[in-house]
């Protein structure tokens, strides 16, 4: 007999079928033994009557995580069992065989309790089978996928950027050192040449994967390791264009979610924002002349903005312009690596800016240095080696056009999208100071 899905059981009312999937609860009432069954598309309930004495046996035997296969009858559930809005509530399978494909040893919790975040991160390969881990697991699946379609259809051609690197893109001390047959390479903390490069040859571009920081704190907001949503495009007027890309991106993000999870954000408690047609904006220092007019602190000689004043600043947006977005622009050149293009009309400056949303930085982006001996400059400019960087170099060397990017944070965007705390909740396995799925002091 061929696998029916659990979420296509209502169009087999009355019909023999064959289903696959984990024990989730069993109730044992001696002669009655009830099953919740659980596969990737639901859940539902099953019967074992005593009359199917070998099914009943096996049902006796079998415990919660079990993998079993199940033949059995799909009956209407008599109308005072009607579970109302409840996925397979007015359904139940009445089982005529089980056999047990795989065991499952004595759970160290049940599945859906509450736990504190050590021991749900202690235990993950358990405990992202809760319904809660896979709603936003699912989510955070659409947010990539409506990430590639978007950028596909707008004629953007998908690269695979190298992990292991020579030098860093980002500057700073933040790059992981590893030994590579007798030297030194690190861990990319950013796609960031490899994007650059490959304007060069397709003009538009985008790539998703895992990049690494080796920074030393522990926080809401930091991982070791993350995925960074990237896109790089060639021909731009102004950075403006590259703001102009995200807004109708992050509109098509959120279009998608709510066709396709919007069962996933119920679940959830959460709320899919609108995107405005365009997100407001503001340069850093007009910024910081709000947090000093409406929230009382002077930050205006900092070159960035602190947690603290990126919640302000998105606190006054929702405010002022209803909405959970905000660029803020014209960070000083000094603080932003070395491609950073400098604002012709507003010197000193770069031409380029971050994206909060609901309270974080979600995005970086900007235009970059497309003339080779300007970069060599911005190189020097920086206390860094040209000589280390040739290999980037070349692409430049060699003809580009005026391109621009930007960085997307998946686990920052999937958790205040769905209103986690702690960004680690919106990571699979999350590496942290402390972890690499294990506590690394154990
Ligand atoms: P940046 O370093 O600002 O820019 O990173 C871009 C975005 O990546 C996310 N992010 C992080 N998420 C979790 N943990 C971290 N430790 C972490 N660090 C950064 C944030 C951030 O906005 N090459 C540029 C992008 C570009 O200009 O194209 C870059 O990497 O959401």
């Amino acid at each position: 007999m061929e696998r029916t899905y659990i979420k296509d059981l209502k169009k087999k009312v009355g019909a023999e079928v064959l289903l696959k999937g984990w024990v989730d609860i069993r109730r044992d009432h001696g002669k009655l033994i009830f099953i919740d069954l659980r596969d990737v598309s639901g859940q539902v309930q099953m019967v074992v009557l005593p009359n199917h004495t070998e099914a009943h046996t096996a049902a006796e035997a079998i415990r919660p995580e079990w993998v079993v296969e199940v033949t059995g009858t799909v009956n209407q559930r008599p109308e005072k069992m009607v579970k109302a809005g409840v996925l397979n509530g007015d359904l139940e399978l009445e089982v005529t065989g089980i056999t047990v494909v795989g065991t499952a040893k004595e759970l160290p919790f049940e599945k859906e309790a509450d736990l504190n975040f050590d021991t749900y991160l202690d235990h993950l390969p358990l405990t992202l089978r809760t319904e809660r881990s896979k709603s936003i697991f699912r989510i955070q699946a659409s947010i990539i996928q409506a990430f590639r379609e978007y950028l596909v259809a707008q004629n953007f051609t998908e690269i695979q950027a190298p992990k292991l690197i020579g030098d860093d893109a980002e500057g700073g001390a933040n790059s992981f050192n590893i030994e590579y047959f007798g030297h030194t390479a690190h861990l990319a903390q950013s796609p960031q040449f490899y994007k650059q490069i490959m304007v060069g040859i397709f003009e538009k571009v985008f790539t998703t994967g895992n990049v690494y920081r080796a920074e030393k704190h522990s926080t809401t907001r930091h991982l070791n390791e993350y995925t960074s949503l990237d896109l790089e495009m060639g021909f731009i007027d102004s950075f403006r264009d590259i703001c102009s890309t995200e807004n109708k991106l992050l509109a098509h993000i959120m279009k998608k979610l709510s066709e396709t999870r919007s069962e996933d954000f119920k679940a959830l408690g959460s709320t899919i924002p609108t995107v405005p047609d365009s997100i407001p904006t503001l340069k850093l220092r007009e910024a910081q002349a709000i947090i000093k007019k409406e929230f009382g602190e002077d930050c205006s000689n900092e070159p960035d903005l602190e947690p603290q004043h990126e919640r302000w600043i998105c606190e006054y947006a929702k405010k002022t312009w209803d909405s959970d977005f905000i660029f803020i622009t014209h960070f000083p050149l000094s603080k932003r690596p070395m491609y950073t293009y400098e604002d012709p009309a507003d010197p000193g400056y770069a031409a380029g800016f971050d994206l909060l949303f609901r309270g974080i930085e979600i995005t970086t982006g900007g235009q970059r240095i497309h003339d080779y001996d300007n970069l060599v400059t911005a190189i020097k400019g920086k206390g860094l080696e040209p000589e280390k960087f040739s290999y980037y170099l070349q692409a430049f060397k060699f003809g580009m056009p005026p391109h621009g990017g930007l960085g997307l944070g998946l686990e920052r965007l999937t958790a205040k999208l769905i209103g986690l705390d702690n960004v680690k909740e919106a990571t699979l396995f999350p590496r942290d100071l402390n972890r690499i799925d294990n506590l690394l002091s154990k």
